[in-house]
């Protein structure tokens, strides 16, 4: 069938060419989905996803350098918090969650530490690799965190194309923790430099026979 896989491969670059990405754009904290844009800051770039490993714009979008424009808000540490697209993600490929901790969210770039709070990668049943490719991903704020001002950023990394970079679509949230403990989580990591061009989980092919593992890119998920 590789004609209709082929047929299928060009009408989704058509459609995508057409519509633009999907964009990480509403956040939902203390149980109540915010507006578009309300605590997330904003892209430029239509979400055409960042490629360069070494791209600063890997922290927080296209655009998403500042977030003077943007407001903060107020999450209890051990709460539930989603983002949610525009439209359901559509490129294979693994989700992930990180936090750094900032003096003010707003003016925070995003040159700090970060560490890992959530991955998702697919699973596996016999030869299929299933991915969850959603419209909403959530995530847990860990419970043992300092209080205090976070940059909470989401990464899906499409590589539903092998042979091509593998695309970055990235939103930051600004929040501020409150409750919580005093704890620093590890291991951190800077961005750009948290997924190498030699990771197993960037250069799969998710195509391939072979394809019965994965091991998501970045470091290893933090935990209380
Ligand atoms: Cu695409």
């Amino acid at each position: 069938m590789k004609s209709f896989a082929a047929a299928t491969f060009l009408l989704a670059t058509l459609a995508e060419v057409a519509q633009g990405h999907y964009i990480f754009q509403y956040l939902t904290a203390n149980g109540q989905k915010g507006a578009q844009y309300q605590n997330i800051r904003k892209n430029t770039n239509n979400n055409s996803p960042v490629t360069g490993l070494s791209d600063a714009n890997l922290r927080c979008n296209v655009g998403g350098a500042s977030g003077s424009a943007t407001t903060i808000v107020p999450v209890a540490a051990g709460s539930s918090v989603s983002f949610t697209a525009d439209q359901a993600v559509y490129h294979q490929g693994p989700v992930s969650f990180y936090m750094t901790k900032v003096s003010d969210a707003a003016s925070a770039d995003g040159s700090t530490d970060w560490f890992k709070i959530k991955e998702i990668g697919p699973t596996f049943s016999g030869s299929q690799a299933k991915w969850d490719m959603s419209l909403t991903y959530s995530v847990n704020i860990p419970s043992c965190i300092a209080p205090g001002d976070y940059l909470l950023r989401i990464e899906q990394l499409g590589i539903h194309n092998p042979g091509s970079p593998p695309q970055f679509y990235i939103s930051c949230a600004q929040v501020k923790v409150t409750g919580g403990g005093s704890k620093t989580l590890s291991p951190t990591t800077k961005i750009p430099g948290h997924v190498k061009s030699t990771d197993s989980g960037y250069t799969a092919n998710i195509y391939s026979p072979d394809f019965k593992s994965y091991v998501l890119p970045g470091p290893k998920v933090a935990t209380c």
